[in-house]
Parts: structure tokens; C-alpha cells; sequence
């Protein structure tokens, strides 16, 4: 008798009708001849041999650059269930229509099953899936982002459990681009798109938006989170995981080189994008990071911004819509000081000289293995993963909110993840620099309706002896003149030891309407040139300013109806009364 697995690969084969399906075992000789069909193809190309060894440059269609959230759909039975915040599609609907999409979509060409890991093999927070795709690109890809091939069929052989995935690449036309999720059946379709957390279905579709659904039924947590070590000068290494929105800087945060290192803070990269976290019996949140490659954004990345970065993709590197010197090697903006000459844009063509717009697509990427970072922590793949001192919320405020601060508690700290708010970045199709309230950074990634998921925040809280504390970071307040104030990067680790001195119940802080904040003093700033008038703006609470804000997530709270726990409507209320305090004392 046919198992599981072979029974939907086949129905996923009859459906899509390829001339062949090709098994991957993830071998390095199989990664080689995938590369070679994908230049073949003509969108791929090998850089240099002699400076980046074994790295490829692939050119994506110009129309898929970046996650589509306008086409994602959960497609729960009942609508309720995916929430105000999701795009609905019923799952008969979703099937009928979209399957009609990929009837015949792989004829004439190779169907790959690949068959993942999200986790290290023998961990027992790890998951398996399998992935049929029609795309040499995302195999490869998948390869560096996930565990593929014998040892993901060893486990599956063994639980006959997998989460399905059936990808193709379709037309690639945006108007037969659709990205479902069945969560009562654990399943992902996704079609008409190549291009990252759209294709790599191990990524955002599984180990975010059908795991969230997993870990609220089975009493887990699923984030878009970093996950990092921060080293104190003694030995000590705190751990801490961190939810920005897409492209707010979660991979800097944990591959970062501390610019305290020579005073013992260094830190260590444990995942860049997501976490899986469960309760251990030392009464922590314990983490794991789910995924086994680093999937970055370019741009911006450079020998002072993010050395670690820099060493790490200098081999075996896939390279996305990059631009390419003439020497064949990648480039993309900020990477140098100077543009070099005789470039090649993201899109294959010559730059001329005094072109416009950027060589490099904002939203290009390198991929990238995990254990290719030169401070990846020795307990990455730890089998019970690193216990979670603290959580760090953030995002791009230009405005409003101050450079760090604490929260009271669990319940105000999942108040404060809440009511997350960032502009927008084109990790997304859309407008870029538009603030919009993202939950826990999993509003484009909670596959279910995100009033029961703040419930379950709150009751995580419960079950946890030893919760993190929750604080919140911005590295992008600008002052009057429009520059940003804070240099970032490297010297986030000066936060980062605050941060570790609240955990251990030191550092210094003044309590404000919206939490604690460190006194201007507090922070490490030796060898940083920062004018104190700097620092106190970074660090200002504006109570007028503020009181818009507790005001725009009032009304955005309401979307959830009676959905949303009334513990947060509460929290709201008080943030609004100490506002008051502050103002009618200063009035
Ligand atoms: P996704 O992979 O899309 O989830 O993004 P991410 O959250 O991992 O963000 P990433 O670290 O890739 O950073 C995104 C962009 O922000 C890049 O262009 C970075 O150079 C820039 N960036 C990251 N950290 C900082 C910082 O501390 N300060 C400033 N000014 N820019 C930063
Ligand atoms: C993000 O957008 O959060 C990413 C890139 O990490 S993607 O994998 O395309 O979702
Ligand atoms: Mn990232």
C-alpha cells in the first residue's frame, strides 16, 4: 500500500501532469545539476569563481520581487477563523478555482519533490513537510533554507506526518498568482510565483502561518522572530528573540558585530527570521529556530553595517536580484561607498551612466547557510533550544516611539506587541513608508483570526514560570532636520546590554506613561560621538504624540470585535489614563 506521502505525490503528479518527478535527496551533486538547469534557463548566472566560490546570481521575472500579501489567503471552513486581518477564500472555492490553475501547470516540465525539515532532525519541536515545485530555484534555495532529502524522509517514514506543499511556477502572471493555506488540513498551494516567502513554502507559509495554527491547538508559539546570545563580560550568554516587521532589521540584529566587543558583549546568531518556541521544564521559553539558512535582505549591507554578513556570503551563496560588477561579483547600493563602474542591474542590463533608480532591486536578497555566519552560537541547533530572557518588539517609527522601553508585565508587553506599528518596506509588493499597525510583526503571517492568537499570548503567559520581559526597540526615530538619529547596526548592542541589565534587575530606567525608559544616562555610550540633546530626543516620550497612538490602536482593536481579549482593551484604557496624568500635571 502506497504511504501518505507517496499517495499525495502522486495526486499532486496527476494534477499538474509533469513529463517526470524527480525525488531530491538534497546531495551536493544534485544541487550542482539543478544550477546548471537553472543557467541553462538563462536568469541564473555563476559569479566568480575565485572571490565567491560556488554563488550564483538568479535574475527573478521582474514582476515577482517580493511576498504578495494581496494573494494570500487563509482558507479556513469558517471565515471567522481567519480574522479581519487575513484575505479569505473558502477552501471548495480556493480548490475549485485555483486547482483549475494548476491542472496541467507543470506539462512538460520536471516535478521535484523535496522533502524538509523545519528544525534540527532529532529535536522535538522540529516538523516536517514536503514540497512538490516545478522550480529548480526554489530547490536549491529550499536546500540552503531548510534540512531536505533523506533525513526529513527518515522522520516522515517514521510519523507519516508532513505538512503538503504543491508549488509551481504557473505563468508567473500576477493575475494567476495565489497563495492558499488550508489550516485544518495543514496544507499550502501556491502558484505564479518564484520569488521567496511566496515559493519557499517551508518559510512564512508553513513555519508561520500554518504553525501558528499548529502551536495555538497544541500549546506552542510561533514568531516572526530573531533569535539571538548576547555575552556578557563574564562568560554568560542571555538569550533573546526579537519581532520586527519584514525588512526592520531582524537578520542585522542577530548576525551583528557588537560594537562593545572589546568591552566582552558579543553576540550570537541563533536564527534571523523566525522562531518556534515551547515551555521547558527550567520554566523558560525555550526557542528554536526553525530554519537552516538565512534568507537577507541586500541592500544596506556592508563591511561597517554588518561585517559578519559580508564574510558569510562570500561562498555558496544564491544571490537575488543583485546587480554585478564587471568582475562578476555582486553589488547592490550602500555595499560600497563608491558605484562601481560597468555594472549590471538586477534585471541584466547595463547600467548607463547617470541612470536612474537603484542597480540593485530594494528587495534583493542572499541566501545563505546558517552555519556559514562566523558567530553562529554553538547551540543553533540545540535539540531543546536557548532559553528566552527577553522579547524585543520593533519597528520603523520615524516618530513617536522612543529608542527602547520596558513594559510592566506580561500582559502590558503583550499590549505593546499588539499595538506594533511600522512604514512599510518593499519586502512587500505596495506602497513603501506607509505606517500601518503589524501585530507582533505576524500580520501578514498569523494564519488565524489574530483576537484568538492575542488570547493565546496571554495565555502562553499563564504556562510560562519564567516569561521573558517584553520591551520594544527603534532604530529609525528621525529628528527635526530628517536624519535618522540613531547609527545602528553594530551599536544596537548598547540596547541590547540595557536590555540584559533590566532582565537581571539592574540598569537604570524612569518610569513614563508608556513604560520604563532609560534614564539618558543608563546607556553604554563610550566610543559612540552622540550629543546628549541627540539622546534625549531618542529617548523623549511626547505625551500628545502618544496619545494619537493609544487613540489609533483603540480603533484598530476594534476590528477584532468581541474577539479581542478584553485584558488588552484595558491596557489601552491605561496607557490613555497615565497619558492624561502626564498632560493635565503639565497643563
Ligand atoms: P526580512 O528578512 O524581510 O524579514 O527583514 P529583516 O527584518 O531581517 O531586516 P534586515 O536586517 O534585512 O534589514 C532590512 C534593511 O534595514 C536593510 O537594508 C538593512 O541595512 C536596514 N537595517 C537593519 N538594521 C538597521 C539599523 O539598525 N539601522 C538602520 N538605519 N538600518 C538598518
Ligand atoms: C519577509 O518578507 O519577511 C521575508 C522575505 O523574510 S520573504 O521570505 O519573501 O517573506
Ligand atoms: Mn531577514
Amino acid at each position: 500500500m502506497a504511504t501518505r506521502l507517496e499517495a499525495w505525490v502522486e495526486e499532486a503528479a496527476q494534477k499538474v501532469r509533469p513529463k517526470q518527478v524527480v525525488w531530491c535527496d538534497g546531495s551536493e551533486s544534485e544541487a550542482q545539476q539543478m544550477v546548471e538547469r537553472l543557467v541553462a534557463e538563462g536568469r541564473t548566472v555563476h559569479l566568480n569563481e575565485r572571490t565567491y566560490p560556488n554563488c550564483v546570481l538568479h535574475r527573478s521575472d521582474p514582476s515577482d520581487v517580493a511576498r504578495t500579501e494581496q494573494v494570500t489567503f487563509i482558507c479556513s471552513r469558517r471565515k471567522d477563523d481567519a480574522g479581519p486581518t487575513n484575505n479569505w477564500m473558502a477552501p471548495e472555492e480556493g480548490k475549485q478555482k485555483i486547482g483549475a490553475l494548476f491542472d496541467g501547470a507543470m506539462a512538460g516540465r520536471t516535478m521535484y519533490v523535496v522533502p524538509y525539515l523545519m528544525g534540527p532532525a532529532d529535536s522535538h519541536m522540529t516538523r516536517a513537510g514536503v514540497e512538490v515545485t516545478d522550480s529548480p530555484y526554489v530547490v536549491v534555495s529550499m536546500r540552503i533554507m531548510a534540512r531536505i532529502g533523506k533525513i526529513a524522509l527518515d522522520r516522515i517514514g517514521k510519523a507519516n506526518d508532513f505538512v503538503p506543499g504543491l508549488h509551481s511556477l504557473g505563468d508567473l502572471n500576477p493575475a494567476r498568482r495565489f497563495v492558499l493555506h488550508f489550516p485544518e488540513e495543514k496544507l499550502i498551494w501556491s502558484i505564479g510565483s518564484g520569488y521567496g516567502g511566496n515559493a519557499l513554502l517551508g518559510k512564512k507559509c508553513f513555519a508561520l502561518r500554518i504553525a501558528s495554527w499548529m502551536a495555538r491547538e497544541q500549546g506552542w508559539m510561533a514568531e516572526h522572530m530573531l533569535i539571538l546570545g548576547l555575552e556578557d563580560p563574564s562568560g554568560k550568554i542571555t538569550y533573546m528573540a526579537a519581532a520586527f516587521p519584514s525588512a526592520c532589521g531582524k537578520t542585522n540584529l542577530a548576525m551583528m558585530v557588537s560594537a562593545l566587543e572589546d568591552s566582552g558583549y558579543r553576540v550570537w546568531t541563533v536564527g534571523d527570521d523566525i522562531a518556534w518556541m515551547q515551555p521547558g521544564p527550567d520554566g523558560y521559553l525555550h526557542a528554536i529556530n526553525p530554519e537552516a539558512g538565512f534568507f537577507g535582505v541586500a541592500p544596506g549591507t556592508n563591511e561597517l553595517t554588518n561585517p559578519n554578513v559580508m564574510t558569510a556570503v562570500k561562498r555558496n551563496t544564491i544571490f537575488t536580484n543583485v546587480a554585478m560588477t564587471a568582475s562578476r561579483e555582486p553589488w547592490w547600493e550602500a555595499m560600497t561607498e563608491e558605484v562601481p563602474s560597468d555594472l549590471t542591474d538586477w534585471q541584466g542590463h547595463k547600467v548607463s551612466a547617470g541612470a536612474k533608480g537603484p542597480a540593485a532591486h530594494a528587495n534583493s536578497r542572499y541566501t545563505v547557510p546558517a552555519r556559514q555566519a562566523p558567530r553562529i552560537s554553538p547551540k543553533w541547533e540545540d535539540l531543546s533550544g536557548v532559553p528566552i530572557s527577553a522579547f524585543i518588539f520593533g519597528g520603523r517609527r520615524a516618530r513617536v516611539a522612543p529608542l527602547v522601553y520596558e513594559s510592566w508585565s506580561w500582559q502590558h508587553g503583550v499590549f505593546v506587541g499588539a499595538g506594533l506599528a511600522s512604514e512599510t518596506t518593499a519586502a512587500i509588493t505596495g506602497e513603501v513608508g506607509v505606517r500601518r499597525r503589524d501585530p507582533m510583526a505576524m500580520l501578514p503571517f498569523c494564519g488565524y483570526h489574530m483576537g484568538d492568537y492575542f488570547r493565546h499570548w496571554l495565555e502562553m503567559g499563564q504556562n510560562i514560570p519564567h516569561p521573558p520581559k517584553i520591551f520594544h526597540v527603534n532604530w529609525f526615530r528621525k529628528g527635526s532636520n530628517g536624519k535618522l538619529l540613531w547609527p545602528g547596526y553594530g551599536e544596537n548592542v548598547r540596547v541590547l546590554k540595557w536590555i540584559l541589565e533590566r532582565v537581571n534587575g539592574k540598569g537604570q530606567a524612569e518610569e513614563t506613561p508608556i513604560g520604563f525608559v532609560p534614564t539618558t544616562h543608563a546607556l553604554t555610550l563610550d566610543g559612540l560621538d552622540i550629543s546628549l540633546d541627540k539622546m534625549e530626543e531618542l529617548l523623549r516620550v511626547d505625551a500628545a504624540d502618544w496619545q494619537k497612538e493609544a487613540d489609533e490602536i483603540g480603533v484598530f482593536f476594534k476590528k477584532f470585535g468581541d474577539r479581542l481579549p478584553p485584558e488588552l482593551r484595558e491596557e489601552q484604557a491605561h496607557l490613555t489614563e497615565r497619558l492624561n496624568l502626564v498632560t493635565s500635571a503639565k497643563g
